[in-house]
């Protein structure tokens, strides 16, 4: 009989290749090293350390996917997932900080970039010199974002944007935002764009008073009539499948990242159980303890093996977006339960800071929101198999 490895059950571990393991271990190295001792303190004071991004960029955690030409070291997108795995293990919030970089900013420029601006972009985005965000949503529309209301005017030589986005991960720090709006000249059509930081109209204000992803800043985008010349248009994408393109890809990434998260707090709930007792045995002795554990073990170990499928998929060029909503959907919601189960066996101790699963809790209610809601996946699923489209 083979030896039954309690932390990786399905031994994800031999599916990786040895390109994949080096990856995850730098990234596991680094998250472990670098990010966890300052975590508690940037939660606690909701402070965003740019630096971060600097530090990804030099040890070739950002844009992974990206060829060699552009900075980046054409690894597999089951390695990005292993990055955000190991991220998101110490706070979603600099996962997000990641996914953003890579899979919302990078990806647009190198997917419908021109030449120019892959050459201009990619290499300072990739190397974290340059801060990136990617600004879709707006304050009239989340869900539906063909509702969004910023349009592009066109101008001699180039355009003029007008509108706001709203809840945009790293904006206050940008230096490069993708924006999308409707551009007149296009037929109405949604286009990006890449703006830089200092035009003249375009600011980021600041979210205050986040109870979730402390650790990672958000803003604004306000866009008062900020013009940009004619190299600032994405040129090769067209429509809704332009920002499609970027969330397939940071949502698989989540599909990883929560359950990296997930996993912390399973681990931490099993500790915990074993070390403390009550009514004279470990609190880890009692079956509804270990009912819970082992429903916490199931999830994740079902839900990283759909993620490794998903990425083989991808990298096959194999995958259909649905796919990526049943492991965004699935994962984010499982790690919330996790992370709610662990926060409750920790007792009081749950609560506090030090112990770090209730940021974990915290953090997955907006993982389980943002990048198209547990809902809204359902909905995309739901279509997908009945013909019916539900969302109006
Ligand atoms: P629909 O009619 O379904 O599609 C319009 C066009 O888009 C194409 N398309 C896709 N293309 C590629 N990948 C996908 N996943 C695609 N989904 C749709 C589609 O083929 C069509 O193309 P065409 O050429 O025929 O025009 O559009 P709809 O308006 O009915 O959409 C409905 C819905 C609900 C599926 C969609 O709007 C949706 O997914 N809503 C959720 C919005 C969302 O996820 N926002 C995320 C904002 S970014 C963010 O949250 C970043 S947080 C990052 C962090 O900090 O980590
Ligand atoms: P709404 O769309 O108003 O949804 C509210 C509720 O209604 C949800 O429960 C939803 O599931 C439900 N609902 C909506 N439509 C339907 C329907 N048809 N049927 C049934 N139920 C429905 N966006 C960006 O563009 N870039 C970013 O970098 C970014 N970062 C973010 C960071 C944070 C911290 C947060 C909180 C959000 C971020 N977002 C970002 C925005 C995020 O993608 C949106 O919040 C999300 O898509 C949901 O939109 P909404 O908040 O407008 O909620």
């Amino acid at each position: 009989k083979s030896q039954f490895q309690w932390d990786d059950p399905f031994l994800i571990e031999d599916q990786l290749t040895e390109d994949e393991r080096m990856i995850r271990d730098t990234a596991r190295a680094y998250a472990r090293e670098k990010l966890q001792p300052r975590v508690i303190e940037a939660y606690r004071e909701e402070k965003t350390d740019p630096a971060i991004f600097r530090e990804m960029g030099d040890l070739g955690l950002l844009g992974v996917t990206v060829p060699e030409t552009y900075g980046g070291v054409g690894a597999s997108y089951v390695a990005y997932g292993l990055i955000a795995r190991e991220v998101e293990r110490v706070d979603s919030g600099y996962r997000s900080m990641m996914s953003v970089q890579s899979s919302l900013v990078i990806h647009p420029i190198f997917a419908y970039g021109s030449e120019e601006q892959k050459r201009k972009y990619l290499p300072k985005l990739i190397s974290g010199e340059w801060i990136g965000c990617f600004g879709l949503t707006e304050p009239d529309a989340g869900s539906d974002p063909a509702g969004m209301k910023t349009r592009a005017v066109k101008i001699e030589g180039g355009y003029r944007l007008i509108g706001s986005k709203m809840w945009i991960s790293n904006a206050p720090l940008a230096d490069v935002f993708v924006v999308w709006a409707k551009s007149e000249a296009h037929g109405n059509a949604i286009r990006g764009f890449v703006l830089e930081k200092g035009l003249a109209g375009l600011s980021a204000p600041k979210i205050v008073g986040k109870l979730s992803l402390r650790a990672s800043i958000t803003g604004e985008i306000v866009l008062d009539n900020v013009e940009v010349g004619e190299e600032a248009l994405l040129p090769n994408v067209e429509g809704l499948k332009g920002p499609f393109g970027c969330l397939n890809r940071a949502r698989y990434g989540i599909s990883w990242g929560a359950l990296g998260a997930a996993e912390f707090c399973w681990h931490a709930a099993r500790q915990y159980g074993l070390d403390r007792k009550q009514f004279n045995r470990p609190l880890a002795q009692t079956q509804l303890f270990q009912k819970k554990l082992a429903d916490m073990q199931t999830e994740i170990a079902l839900g990283l093996q759909g993620s490794l499928r998903v990425g083989r998929l991808m990298d096959e060029g194999r995958m259909a977006p649905e796919m990526i909503s049943i492991v965004k959907r699935n994962n984010c919601g499982k790690a919330l339960d996790i992370a709610r189960q662990a926060r409750d066996m920790h007792g009081g101790n749950g609560i506090s800071e030090e112990y770090q699963v209730m940021r974990h809790m915290l953090n997955l209610e907006t993982v389980n929101t943002y990048e198209g809601t547990h809902d809204v996946h359902a909905l995309i699923l739901g279509r997908a198999q009945t013909g019916l489209q539900a969302f109006f």
